[in-house]
C-alpha cells in the first residue's frame, strides 16, 4: 500500500491497494484488510479492479446517503449495467434511484413496516419458543448442535416464508438463490461460478412464486399486489417488489442470527446480561450486525466527478463501500472491536443508511427479538462446542457451522 501527501485544496492521487477483497484468505477473515485500507486513507484505489474503496465511517455514510452522485441504478456490484447485462432483471429497489426507487420502496416500506409486523409478533414469539424447547429436549443436561441449521437457518425459515405466503413446496430454493445474488455482486469468482449451474433453476422457482395467483391471500405478497390494486405501483412492478423480499430477506437474516449466536457463546457475560434483562435483545441483534455487518459490502456508481477528502474520483466509476470497516472504526466508535449490549449501536451502517436503507429490517429485528427471547428464557449457558466452519461469499459475511452447548 502505498500514500499519496494530501496538499491542502491541491487534488491528490490517492494511495493505492492491489489487494482482491473477494479472494478467499480474505473472505475467511477480512479485519486486517478492513484495518489496512481505513488507515491508508479516506479513499484508496484498488487497482486489481480500478474501483475506489472508502473504508471509514466518514465517506461510507456520505456515500451512501448521496444518491445523487453515487447512484445505484447502474449497479450496487461490480459489474457496470451500462455495458454488462445483468444476469437477472434489475431490482426496483436496489438498482435504482429516484423517481423509480419512489413507488416500490413507499410499498415495500409499508408492507414490512413496524405497524404491519405487530400482528405477526405473538405468533412468531410463540414459533420460537417451541423451536428452542424442541433444541433443548426432555433431558435436563446440556445439548450441543450446530447452530447454523438448528437455529438460524431454522428459525427464519419456519416463519418468513409463512409470512410472504410462499407455497410450501420449492422452499429450498430460497438460500442457494439468495446466496448466488449476493456472490454476483462480486466479481466473477469461483464462488459466482459454483452457484451458476443451477441458477436457472433457483430463478424459475423464484420468479414463479411472485405471482399473485400463486401467493397466499393474507402475507407480505398479497400485500404487494393489494398496493398494485390501488395503483400505487403497477402490476408490472409488483412481482418484482416480491422478488427483493425472497432475494434479500433470508439469507441475510439467517447469517445475522448466526453472527449472534456467535457473539453472545464467545462473550458469557454479554450472554449474562442478555439474560438478566431479555428487552436487551434488540441492541443484541443491532449490535451484532455493527460487529459482523453480514453485509459486508456494497458498490456504487459515480454520476459525475466527485471530489472526496481532496481525491478526484471520475465519473462513472465504481466505488466499493466497506459497510464492515466503518462500522469497527475508531474514529466513530469507541472500543470498535468489543461486542458490548452497553453500548448504543445506532447509527451502524450494516443495514445501510438513505434511501436504500434495509427495507427489512424491522422483519429482521422482530426474528432476532423472538428467538433471543426465547433461548434467554430458558438457557443459562451458551457456549461453543467445536470449531466454527465460515461460508464464503463476495457480499456476505456467513457461516457454515457454529457447534454450541446450551446449559437449561
Ligand atoms: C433486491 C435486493 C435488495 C437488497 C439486497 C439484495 C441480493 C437484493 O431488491 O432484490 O441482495
Amino acid at each position: 500500500m502505498t500514500t499519496a501527501t494530501n496538499h491542502t485544496g491541491v487534488r491528490s492521487r490517492p494511495p493505492t491497494s492491489d489487494v482482491d477483497p473477494f479472494a478467499h484468505d480474505v473472505l475467511e477473515d477480512p479485519t486486517p484488510m478492513h484495518t489496512a485500507l481505513r488507515e491508508a486513507g479516506p479513499v484508496v484505489h484498488l487497482t486489481r479492479y480500478d474501483v475506489y474503496a472508502f473504508a471509514r465511517y466518514e465517506q461510507v455514510h456520505a456515500a451512501l446517503v448521496d444518491w445523487q452522485e453515487f447512484q445505484s441504478a447502474a449497479g450496487v456490484g461490480l459489474s457496470n449495467f451500462r455495458y454488462e447485462k445483468p444476469w437477472r432483471p434489475p431490482s426496483l429497489l436496489l438498482e435504482a434511484d429516484p423517481p423509480l426507487h419512489d413507488a416500490p420502496s413507499r410499498v415495500l416500506r409499508q408492507v414490512l413496516g413496524p405497524r404491519a409486523l405487530h400482528r405477526l409478533r405473538e405468533r412468531w414469539q410463540t414459533d420460537a419458543e417451541e423451536l428452542v424447547e424442541q433444541v433443548l429436549g426432555g433431558s435436563a443436561g446440556p445439548v450441543e448442535f450446530d447452530a447454523v441449521p438448528v437455529l438460524a437457518e431454522a428459525f427464519p425459515l419456519r416463519v418468513f416464508p409463512d409470512a410472504v405466503g410462499l407455497p410450501r413446496d420449492g422452499r429450498e430454493h430460497l438460500l442457494p438463490y439468495g446466496d448466488h445474488a449476493f456472490n454476483a455482486f462480486g466479481p466473477a469468482n469461483d464462488l459466482v461460478a459454483k452457484g451458476a449451474p443451477r441458477v436457472a433453476e433457483h430463478s424459475g422457482w423464484v420468479n414463479s412464486v411472485c405471482a399473485r395467483d400463486v401467493l397466499s391471500a393474507d402475507g407480505f405478497g398479497a400485500r404487494i399486489w393489494a398496493a398494485a390494486d390501488r395503483g400505487d405501483i403497477t402490476p408490472e412492478q409488483a412481482p418484482l417488489v416480491v422478488r427483493s423480499l425472497l432475494t434479500a430477506g433470508v439469507d441475510t437474516t439467517v447469517h445475522g442470527l448466526s453472527a449472534t449466536l456467535y457473539a453472545l457463546a464467545g462473550n458469557p457475560a454479554q450472554w449474562a446480561r442478555l439474560r438478566a434483562e431479555p428487552r436487551l435483545a434488540r441492541v443484541a441483534f443491532d449490535e451484532a450486525i455493527r460487529w459482523e455487518s453480514p453485509g459486508q459490502t456494497f458498490f456504487r456508481t459515480t454520476t459525475t466527478d466527485v471530489t472526496v477528502d481532496g481525491v478526484l474520483i471520475p465519473g462513472g466509476k465504481k466505488i466499493l463501500m466497506f459497510l464492515a470497516a466503518a462500522n469497527r472504526d475508531p474514529r466513530r466508535w469507541a472500543d470498535p472491536d468489543s461486542f458490548d449490549l452497553g453500548r448504543d449501536p445506532s447509527g451502524h451502517v450494516g443495514f445501510g443508511m438513505g434511501l436504500h436503507q434495509c427495507a427489512g429490517q424491522h422483519v429482521a429485528r422482530l426474528e432476532s427479538e423472538a428467538l433471543l427471547t426465547a433461548l434467554a428464557r430458558r438457557v443459562s449457558g451458551i457456549e461453543l462446542a467445536g470449531p466454527t466452519r465460515r461460508h464464503h461469499n463476495n457480499t456476505l459475511r456467513a457461516w457454515d457451522s457454529i457447534p454450541l452447548r446450551l446449559t437449561r
